[in-house]
């Protein structure tokens, strides 16, 4: 297959409660990325309305993801940051995957069945095709590596097959055109790394969520000190001592999340933890835990706060981010409408 430059994308939804998930599972990596990759970095509006929102808090947490993105130390300078909407082109490939993508593939997502529940016949047309809104994302800058969370994994292989099937069905045009023998790439997840799903505090069972009615089952990237003091005190654990190995992780969830927190937020291995925690008790190992996420959250978050209310700034980066994202789509949806053969 055709080789295609190396570049990064990835997104993140204006949804509010921005959290240490969001963070670990995504900022982390995207700010690894950025010494190594060309990059592109999207706060995806356009997702965030395949459930109902208000555009007050919309435009909030869309300044408010911005300011994560650039508090964590991406590079908007450098690489490319700004928000979906501006770049129309998102939409508009995203209608040329959905007449792509087959029913069966959309049927099997799983983000799907649990964020329309029971009331299925009730959820918008938009949550159901948002993986194609997605594969659109990645694919209009031919993007060939995209850092996301384990949850984001099914999409990811859509996106592929998405792809995939293009390149096939369209094999003989996109030849023709001037591009070998495919024209979008097969993008890569990079999915690594301690902390690719953390669990909620309050149950390790289920995944950190924004959505979770209870604030003490996450820690917003904006909680001050004592909010975060608090919320791992309270973070449930079980009875027994930390174990030595890996092993005895197995069977205890809430252990085993708060361990690779810990790892993750101190940049070490889960082994590494427990060579210094194994046989202690919980009380001892949460102020540890309590000290290392101060030290690294709370500056973030301070410096969040104080650029999410500079809208002139905020809104600048977003604007001369849009500009650059959409020179680059408009000249690969050209290239695609070449390929279905549209006349332009
Ligand atoms: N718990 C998590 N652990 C690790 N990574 C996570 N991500 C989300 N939750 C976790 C990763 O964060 C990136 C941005 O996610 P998103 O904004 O697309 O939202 P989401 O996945 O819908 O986030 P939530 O918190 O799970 O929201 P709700 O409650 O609405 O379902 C992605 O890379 C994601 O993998």
């Amino acid at each position: 297959m055709s080789s295609f430059p190396q570049l990064v994308f990835s997104g993140v939804q204006p949804t509010g409660n921005f959290h240490l998930g969001n963070y670990l599972g995504a900022l982390v990596k995207f700010v690894e990325m950025q010494d190594r990759f060309d990059c592109i970095y999207c706060v995806v509006d356009l997702h965030a309305i395949t459930v109902a929102q208000s555009p007050i808090e919309l435009r909030k947490h869309i300044r408010e993801v911005t300011a994560a993105f650039i508090a964590s130390g991406i590079d908007a300078e450098k690489h490319i940051v700004f928000n979906q909407s501006q770049v129309s082109e998102h939409a508009e490939l995203a209608w040329v995957f959905n007449c792509i993508a087959r029913l069966g593939w959309l049927n099997r997502m799983t983000q799907f069945k649990e964020k329309a529940g029971k009331d299925r016949e009730n959820a918008s047309v938009g949550l159901y095709a948002y993986p194609t809104l997605m594969a659109a994302d990645i694919l209009i800058y031919r993007a060939t590596h995209v850092p996301v969370g384990e949850d984001q994994k099914q999409h990811l292989e859509l996106t592929r097959d998405v792809a995939q099937k293009f390149n096939n069905d369209y094999s003989q045009s996109i030849a023709h055109c001037g591009f070998g023998d495919a024209f979008f790439p097969l993008p890569e997840p990079v999915i690594q790394g301690p902390a690719t799903r953390v669990m909620s505090l309050r149950d390790g069972a289920k995944k950190m969520s924004k959505s979770d009615p209870s604030d003490y089952s996450r820690i917003n990237l904006t909680d001050d000190a004592d909010q975060i003091a608090q919320k791992v005190r309270k973070a449930k654990t079980d009875p027994d001592a930390l174990p030595s190995e890996i092993a005895g992780l197995a069977g205890r969830p809430e252990a085993d999340n708060l361990v690779g927190i810990f790892a993750a937020l101190q940049g070490t291995s889960r082994e590494d933890v427990l060579r210094e925690f194994g046989g202690k008790n919980f009380s001892g190992f949460k102020s540890a835990l309590v000290e290392v996420a101060v030290t690294k959250l709370a500056p973030v978050g301070a410096e969040m706060k104080r650029l999410q209310s500079d809208h002139a700034y905020i809104d600048g980066i977003l604007r001369r981010g849009a500009e650059r994202a959409s020179r680059l789509a408009a000249k690969n949806m050209a290239a695609v409408k070449d390929i279905l053969g549209f006349v332009r």
